[in-house]
């Protein structure tokens, strides 16, 4: 089943498998459900009536967006190459049990597929970080997942692992949708995840890799983030990032980030 949220004249209206559910509901509402009734109560509440309006960002004002890092081997390189001074921190985070789990944006300042993302004025060097997006509900279940853009400033970054916040979390710096596939945490173990950046028409960078490729579960990310912290509308938690562009390469206003996964496209423009 596939969750969208669309502009209307009354407000968003969420959908499922492309039919309208009641206003009212919201992804609030559904995460507060168990996993077990979710399918159910979907399948009775989706109206007749055909979605139609633009695409949301598929998450309201009560979830927040959290993030992994160092999940990957490409990512954990990555990092040690872009701080100098730090990049110890990067090998024993990575070969850690405790992961590395960082707040992201909460949802009213999220964006949407079609929707610009932002690079900071005051950087050189960023990136678009294309990862699964796990969406958890109250109980710490997964329930689904959507794709995630976790826009970062690595200069920033490199600089003092202590920016991390700043490097992560301004305007335009989170992306997730085009909407929520409904998934059980078995079913997101060998996902193909793409990347290509479009600049001026033609293909400034493309890069893959496969969820299978990643170092730790997402149960575990999943039981991390939700071990000491009540989320009685949900959240969801972007898993960390296995393609990184080469490092003389940086993002410039106008790039079109397009991020895949198993099919499901989030397209972004840098403004
Ligand atoms: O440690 C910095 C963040 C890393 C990150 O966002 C990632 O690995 O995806
Ligand atoms: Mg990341």
């Amino acid at each position: 089943m596939y969750l969208t949220r669309h502009s209307t004249p009354a407000g968003p209206r969420w959908a499922a498998d492309g039919k309208l559910l009641p206003a009212g509901v919201t992804l609030s509402t559904l995460l507060a459900l168990p996993q077990s009734q979710l399918t159910s109560l979907l399948t009775e509440w989706a109206t007749g009536e055909e979605a139609s309006g633009d695409l949301l960002a598929p998450l309201d004002d009560h979830q927040e967006v959290w993030g992994s890092g160092v999940t990957y081997l490409r990512s954990r390189d990555a990092r040690k190459a872009e701080s100098e001074t730090a990049a110890d921190v990067y090998q024993q985070v990575y070969d850690a049990d405790r992961p590395e789990i960082f707040f992201k944006q909460i949802g009213w300042r999220t964006v949407g597929h079609g929707q610009p993302v932002r690079i900071r004025a005051d950087t050189t060097w960023n990136v678009p970080e294309p990862e699964l997006c796990l969406v958890i509900n109250a109980a710490a279940q997964i329930v689904g997942y959507t794709v995630g853009n976790d826009m970062s400033s690595r200069d920033i970054e490199g600089e003092n692992p202590l920016y991390l916040p700043q490097a992560k979390t301004y305007d335009g710096s989170a992306a997730v949708g085009p909407g929520i596939r409904l998934a059980a945490a078995d079913d997101l173990t060998d996902l193909d995840i793409s990347l290509e950046i479009e600049r001026d028409g033609a293909a400034a960078f493309a890069g893959e890799t496969s969820t299978g490729q990643m170092k730790r579960t997402f149960p575990d990310l999943a039981e991390y983030l939700m071990r000491e912290m009540t989320f009685p509308y949900g959240a969801l938690l972007m898993t960390g990032t296995g393609i990184v562009p080469p490092d003389e390469f940086s993002l410039q206003s106008g790039d079109i980030a397009r991020i895949t996964i198993d099919g499901l496209t989030l397209e972004n423009t840098v403004a």
